[in-house]
C-alpha cells in the first residue's frame, strides 16, 4: 500500500518570502527524491480564481463576505485533488491556505468564527510553517503596496490573527511552527528543511480535516 504523503502549508505575512521559500523547498524535495507538488492559493487560473484576481487588483468591488466565500470556494475546488495527491504518495506544498482566508477577512472586521466556518473540514495540514516578519522589514522588500491589502496597519492586524490561529491549531494537536523570516533566504530555507525532513521521514498519521 502507498504511504500517505504529508501536506505542508507555508503561511505568513505579505512579502515574508512564502513563494520564494515554497519554490526552494520544492527544488530540494525533488533533489532528495521526495515526490512533491505545488499548490498555491488563491489559484488564479480557475473561473473563481479569476474573480478573486480581479478583486485583488481593484478592478472589481465585492462585498467582504462574498469575496471571503470565493477564497474558500477556490480551496474547495482543489480539496479532492490535494487528497488524491497525498494518498498516492505525493507531498503537497501549499503557498497560503485557509489561515490566510481567516486572517485577512477577520482583520476587515468580520467575525473570526464566521470567517472560519466555510473552511471547516478542508484537508488539514500535517505541518504549517508560518513565516513571521515585521511590517517594517516586509515594506523594504520588492513589490510591497501594489495590491489591495498591502497596507501597514492591515498587516499588523493580519499578523495578530495569524498568531491566534497558530495558538489554536497547536492547542488542537496540529503542528504550527513560527519561523523568523526576516533573515537571509538560505537561513530561512535551512530551518524550513529541518521541519520538512522531520515530517517527510517520520510517520504520517491518518488524514485529518480542519477544525473537526
Ligand atoms: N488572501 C485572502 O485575503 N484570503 C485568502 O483566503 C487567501 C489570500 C488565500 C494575494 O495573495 C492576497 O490574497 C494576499 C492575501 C489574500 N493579500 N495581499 N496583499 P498572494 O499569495 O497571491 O500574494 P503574493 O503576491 O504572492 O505576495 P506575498 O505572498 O505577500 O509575497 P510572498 O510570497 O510572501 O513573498 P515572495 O514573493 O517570496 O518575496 C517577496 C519579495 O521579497 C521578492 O522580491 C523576494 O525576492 C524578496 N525576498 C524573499 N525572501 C527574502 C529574504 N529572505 N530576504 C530578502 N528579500 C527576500
Ligand atoms: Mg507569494
Amino acid at each position: 500500500m502507498t504511504r500517505r504523503a504529508p501536506f505542508i502549508v507555508i503561511e505568513g505575512l505579505d512579502r515574508s518570502g512564502k513563494s520564494t521559500q515554497t519554490a526552494l523547498l520544492l527544488q530540494r524535495m525533488k533533489a532528495t527524491n521526495i515526490p512533491a507538488q505545488l499548490v498555491k492559493f488563491p489559484d488564479r487560473t480557475t473561473a473563481i480564481g479569476q474573480m478573486i484576481n480581479s478583486y485583488l487588483q481593484s478592478d472589481s468591488d465585492l462585498d467582504d463576505r462574498a469575496i471571503h466565500l470565493l477564497f474558500s470556494a477556490n480551496r474547495w475546488e482543489l480539496a479532492s485533488t490535494i487528497e488524491q495527491l497525498l494518498n498516492s504518495g505525493i507531498s503537497v506544498v501549499c503557498d497560503r491556505y485557509a489561515f490566510s482566508g481567516i486572517a485577512f477577512s477577520a482583520s476587515k472586521g468580520l467575525s473570526y468564527e464566521w470567517c472560519r466556518s466555510p473552511d471547516i473540514s478542508l484537508p488539514a495540514p500535517d505541518l504549517t510553517l508560518f513565516l513571521d516578519i515585521s511590517p517594517e522589514a516586509a515594506k523594504e522588500r520588492g513589490g510591497y503596496g501594489e495590491e489591495r491589502y498591502e497596507k501597514e496597519e492591515m498587516q499588523r492586524k493580519v499578523g495578530e490573527i495569524f498568531r491566534r490561529i497558530g495558538r489554536e491549531i497547536s492547542a488542537d494537536g496540529g503542528k504550527w511552527v513560527n519561523i523568523d523570516a526576516g533573515r537571509e533566504r538560505e537561513a530561512v530555507a535551512e530551518e524550513i528543511w529541518k521541519w520538512v525532513e522531520g515530517v517527510a521521514n517520520g510517520a504520517v498519521g491518518p488524514s485529518r480535516r480542519l477544525w473537526t
